[in-house]
């Protein structure tokens, strides 16, 4: 792990030590998945079982999972792993059902009358991925959003093992969270699929969830393409910054920091403290928990670019973290709620040593899809409205266009834009005349 001592440092030095590890964009990659969504959108199915057979390592009759798939995923997770997996699900239902927006109306003069309708979108598309370690919470964090915003239609796509069958943990959460269809398909022919349709794959409006680089570049190409798709965020490595003082459990706060690290080598895990103790007692406490670890050589990847920041007090801490904007923010200090109106730039705050950052990933309530990369400056996780659009509408009366009529056509004929007015002062004439003959 590097050390920082923050007021040693000079601007350049800070910069460089809040750096996110290099995202390298590798321009042959680009074209690869570039080629790869026009195959899928030219030849459809013929060109996703190819891909399948070749990334994948499996031939599939059909990508769609049926009833039988289903009910022997359901059967393998069992009971126990099920009624967890639904308290988690109640538990996120609750929190994001408390989201969902009124619709609005506000009369801004008499006779305008101006409304805010929330609208679902139509059909949706979420992605869970299933490398090395299967995220099934994501299902949950993705469709249950999609379900209270009233999405009609919710589509899920997660990569087939080489058996040609789906993560069983996976296929349960999707049941249990009402997705009407889970297609076994991964990697960037999933976001082609889901973004430009196939036969038996649908066509989605939006696209959500995380996914290794193929996935990230391929949702960035189809969201910027009018026939493809919109997406949630922009998707990098997971992220955690904690800031720890004096009184923090070194424990404590070395398993959060493994927690994040064994994400994936490309993880990144930043401690912020005044504390020149509880630096060192963490390191050493990262090193002795490691060691156990079933994913240690992940960990110990990431741990490589980890950050140990050495700060003033905690104030300073705060500005670290602001500057950083990392995607989970874990306080463990004396009063860590007092620092919470100094701060801003987070995804999603963990205060206090009983709120492990695990919790909000599985089951305390709130989303664990969050934005990555600093993104957190101007991006709020995913969320109910993720899931919805607000559809503007306004009704005048005959009282409303005499009232603020003529304002609109000063205006329009301020740009220049003398049809604008005309659509406005024929309509006054035309109230004029009523009056006259009335
Ligand atoms: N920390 C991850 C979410 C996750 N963790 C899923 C475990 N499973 C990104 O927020
Ligand atoms: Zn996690």
């Amino acid at each position: 792990m590097k050390r920082f001592d923050w007021s040693a440092l000079g601007e350049a030095e800070r910069e460089a030590a809040l750096a996110r590890p290099r995202q390298v964009r590798d321009p042959q990659q680009l074209d690869q998945v570039r080629a790869l969504l026009a195959d899928v959108r030219a030849r459809g199915d013929t060109a996703l079982h190819e891909l399948t057979a070749r990334l994948d390592g499996c031939t599939l009759a059909r990508f769609a999972v049926d009833e039988a798939e289903f009910a022997a995923a359901e059967a393998e997770v069992g009971t126990a792993l099920r009624a967890t997996i639904g308290r988690a699900i109640d538990r996120v239902r609750s929190f994001h059902a408390a989201q969902v927006p009124p619709s609005l109306r506000v009369d801004t003069a008499p006779g305008v009358r101006c409304e805010q309708l929330i609208r679902p979108i139509a059909r949706v598309g979420l992605y869970v991925p299933a490398g090395s370690a299967p995220l099934p919470s994501t299902v949950w964090m993705l469709a249950v959003p999609a379900r209270l915003a009233g999405c009609p239609e919710i589509v899920l796509a997660t990569p087939p093992r080489a058996d040609g069958r789906a993560d069983p943990v996976i296929l349960t959460a999707a049941r249990l969270c009402g997705v009407d269809r889970v297609f076994k398909l991964g990697g960037a022919q999933a976001i082609a699929a889901l973004a430009y349709g196939t036969a038996s794959v649908p066509r989605c409006d939006k696209l959500f969830g995380p996914g290794n680089a193929w996935v990230t570049q391929a949702k960035l190409e189809v969201a910027a393409d009018p026939d493809g798709a919109a997406i949630d965020l922009p998707a990098g490595p997971s992220e955690v910054l904690v800031i720890a003082d004096e009184t923090a459990d070194a424990a404590f706060v070395a398993a959060d920091l493994l927690a994040q690290a064994e994400h994936g080598a490309d993880s990144q895990v930043v401690l912020v403290s005044p504390s020149e103790r509880l630096l060192h007692e963490v390191e050493a406490a990262v090193a002795r928990q490691a060691a156990t670890l079933p994913r240690r050589a992940i960990a110990q990847a990431a741990l490589a670019h980890a950050r140990l920041i050495r700060v003033r007090d905690l104030a300073e801490a705060v500005e670290v973290s602001e500057r950083y904007a990392p995607e989970h923010l874990i306080v463990q200090a004396r009063d860590a709620r007092a620092l919470l109106p100094r701060l801003s730039a987070a995804g999603s705050i963990f205060l206090g040593p009983w709120s492990p950052e695990t919790l909000g990933d599985y089951c305390a309530g709130p989303n664990h899809v969050l934005p990555t990369l600093g993104f957190a400056r101007a991006y709020s996780g995913v969320g109910v409205d993720s899931f919805l659009r607000r559809v503007y509408v306004q009704e005048l009366s005959a009282e409303g266009l005499a009232a603020i009529g003529p304002d609109a056509a000063v205006l329009a004929r301020a740009e220049s834009l003398e049809a604008h007015a005309r659509a406005v002062d024929l309509r006054l004439a035309a109230l004029g005349r009523a009056q006259a003959v009335g």
